[in-house]
Parts: structure tokens; C-alpha cells; sequence
């Protein structure tokens, strides 16, 4: 999964790139001037459970991968020029992370929101003229083009709601439309969690940026506040002093759990464990995905001859302690194909080829 930090010049995007990667290696992205990205271990303490539990030979976690300065904004703050470059390095996320500077005092987060939301929506818009006017030119020579004229009929559906100022999140599609729009990747569609970066003074009151998360709540974003340089300095601790510094703080939890948290939420992703002697692993799958689908994100063999799952949910799998404890206790369940797999799910699939 990719996630593209946005935002404008200064506003604390490679500070929190940085809080977010955690030490992890970062490198530069090809063909993108200027942008660096980095993988990071999705931090989930179930997973950390079960690697204590069952110390397998090789552990995978789930990964993310963070990519910084890819949307490219040059000039002074206050006229922030948006290049033709400027959705380069962000076509292809999967979703937005969007900082903005609520420490300086010389911004105001709401209009620096507005003003990258309103660029993301005209590049949407520029997309969809452009194909409109290519395909009026087909429909023209041919009338009864068909696959044409419904991606026209689409297109000028989604031109009425952008030109209503209507980010493509909060429509609704028919899957058909949903299909055909998938190819545009268009900017509006991608989910957004939207960071307010605040100074390191106000991060203990509460209820800091009232209008903001009215306007993020409006538009279909995430809203998180935090202060990048803080979770920058949280990065140079060592384990033992981690806790300690996050307590006189006032932080429950860093950055990179709370983010990674809610790109997940955001994307509507959910996580289910394997594991076995050689390895504890982490798996995302989209929510609503069935044990089927589960088994066939493990292996194509597993989903074709799939007999059962064997689940154990994540409640009864702190309750019993362990899956060998559940089992004794009768709370593994055996579940068929369509089985939708919740949050946390430790599954084994039983299957044949
Ligand atoms: N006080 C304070 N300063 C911050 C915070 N986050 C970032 N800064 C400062 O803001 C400046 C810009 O931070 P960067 O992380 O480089 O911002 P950026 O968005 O990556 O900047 P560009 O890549 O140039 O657009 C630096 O001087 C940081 O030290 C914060 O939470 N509090
Ligand atoms: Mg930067």
C-alpha cells in the first residue's frame, strides 16, 4: 500500500515522514525530483502478541509505504504555485496524507486545506474535460459507439459533481462506474486523512481546531492532530525511554500508530494473522472480504481447494491466551467461503489440491 504526503511548502511533511519511517531506510523515487520514500512494519500490537507467543523462524508484518515530496509546490508560502508537475509522484497512492502547518501562526489551516483540496479537485476536472472532448470526437464519427457513450454519460455525471465543487469520495457510483472510473485515478477519490500539525504547546488543550475538523468532517477526510517535530524527537528515543517521554507529553500513542490506524480506517482495510512454526504473519485485506478471499490472498492453491477456515477471533484469542488454549476451550470456530473475516482474525485454512 502507498501513501502520499502532501501539503504545503513548510508545512511539516518531511518531519513527520520521518516520525512515520521510525529509522526505517528511506531512499529517493525514481523519476520524481526532490521525493524520498521509505517502508515501514504496520506497528500492531497483536502482532507483537503473537510473535512472543509462538517465536517463529521469520516474522511479516504488514507494510506501508510513506512517499514525501512527491507532490510538487514550489514558491513562498502564502502563493503556493502548483507546477503541472505537481500530481507526479501521487497519481499512483493509494491514499493522502495531508499536513498542515497549525503551529506557525502564519497560516491558517482551514484556507491551507481549501486551497490543496480546490487544486486537487481542478486536476480531476482537467481530466475528465480532457477525455470528454476525445470522446465527443469518437461519438461524432460514430454515434452508436457504445463502450464510448456510456463512459461519456459517466464522465459528464462526474463533471456536474466536480463542477458543484463535489470531491468524487463522497458520490455515489453504480459499480459499473466505479469499474470504469478506476483508470482515471482521480485525485478526489483517493481517501484523505488530513494532519494538523500543531505547535508543541497546544497539543494538551483539547478541541484545538474546531472549523478545520467541521470542514474535514464535511469533505469525507480524516482528521488527526499532532506535533511532527515532537514525533520526530519520540523517533531518537531508545524503548525504555519512549513511554516515559510519551506520558509527560500527553501522548496515548506516537504518530505512526495513530496514522497507519487511520489510512487502514480510511481505506477501510482490515488485518488477519497466520501463523505457524516458521511464521507470524500480518495480512490487509479490504473489510467485507470473505474467508475465501482470505485464502486466496495466502495462496491461489488454498482458495481452490478450500474446505474450511478455522477462526479465532481477537477477543478470544487474548481471553484463552493462546490458540492451543482456545482450542481446548472449544472457541475456534470452523467457517465456510463466505465467512466475512473481522479485524484481527487469527485464521488456518483447511484445504486440498
Ligand atoms: N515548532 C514546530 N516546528 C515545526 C513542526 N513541524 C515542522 N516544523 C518546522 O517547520 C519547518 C519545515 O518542516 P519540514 O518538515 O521540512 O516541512 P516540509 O513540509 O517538508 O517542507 P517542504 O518540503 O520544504 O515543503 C522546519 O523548520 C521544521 O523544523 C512542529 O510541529 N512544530
Ligand atoms: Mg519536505
Amino acid at each position: 500500500m502507498k501513501v502520499g504526503i502532501i501539503g504545503l511548502p513548510q508545512s511539516g511533511k518531511s518531519t513527520l515522514f520521518h516520525a512515520l519511517l521510525h529509522g526505517a531506510h528511506e531512499g529517493a523515487v525514481p523519476g520524481v525530483a526532490g521525493a524520498h520514500h521509505g517502508t515501514i512494519a504496520v506497528a500492531d500490537p497483536r502482532f507483537d502478541f503473537l510473535v512472543q507467543l509462538y517465536h517463529p523462524k521469520r516474522v511479516t508484518p504488514a507494510t506501508v509505504e510513506f512517499i514525501d515530496g512527491a507532490a510538487h509546490i514550489s514558491a513562498e508560502r502564502h502563493k503556493p504555485a502548483f507546477g503541472t508537475d505537481f500530481f507526479q509522484g501521487i497519481r499512483q497512492v493509494d491514499a493522502l496524507v495531508h499536513v498542515v502547518d497549525a503551529f506557525s501562526g502564519t497560516v491558517d489551516s482551514l484556507q491551507a486545506v481549501r486551497r490543496v483540496d480546490e487544486e486537487l479537485l481542478l486536476a480531476d476536472l482537467m481530466m475528465v474535460e480532457g477525455r470528454l472532448e476525445r470522446l465527443e470526437k469518437t461519438l461524432r464519427a460514430r454515434k452508436d459507439a457504445m463502450p464510448e457513450r456510456a463512459e461519456h454519460d459517466a464522465l459528464t455525471y462526474v463533471r456536474g459533481l466536480l463542477e458543484n465543487e463535489t470531491p468524487l469520495r463522497l458520490a455515489e457510483f453504480t459499480p459499473d462506474q466505479e469499474k470504469m472510473l478506476r483508470s482515471f485515478s482521480f485525485m478526489t477519490l483517493k481517501p484523505m486523512v488530513v494532519v494538523a500539525n500543531m505547535d508543541e504547546n497546544r497539543l494538551q488543550t483539547d478541541e484545538p481546531l474546531p472549523d478545520l475538523q467541521d470542514y474535514c468532517q464535511q469533505h469525507g477526510h480524516r482528521y488527526l492532530s499532532l506535533c511532527a517535530e515532537i514525533e520526530f524527537e519520540i523517533t531518537q528515543l531508545s524503548p525504555e525511554e519512549e513511554p516515559e517521554f510519551l506520558q509527560a507529553m500527553g501522548i496515548e500513542q506516537p504518530a505512526r500508530f495513530r496514522v497507519v490506524r487511520e489510512v487502514y480506517d480510511a481505506l477501510r482495510l482490515i488485518t488477519f494473522f497466520t501463523f505457524n512454526e516458521n511464521e507470524v504473519r500480518a495480512w490487509t485485506l479490504p473489510r467485507g472480504s470473505s474467508a475465501l478471499d482470505a485464502a486466496g490472498r495466502i495462496h491461489s492453491d488454498m482458495a481452490r481447494g478450500f474446505i474450511r477456515a478455522e477462526v479465532l477471533s481477537w477477543a478470544q484469542m487474548e481471553h484463552h491466551g493462546s490458540w492451543e488454549n482456545a482450542k481446548h476451550a472449544g472457541a475456534i470456530r470452523l467457517e465456510h467461503k463466505e465467512y466475512v473475516v473481522q479485524d484481527g482474525d487469527v485464521i488456518f485454512i483447511r484445504f486440498k489440491v
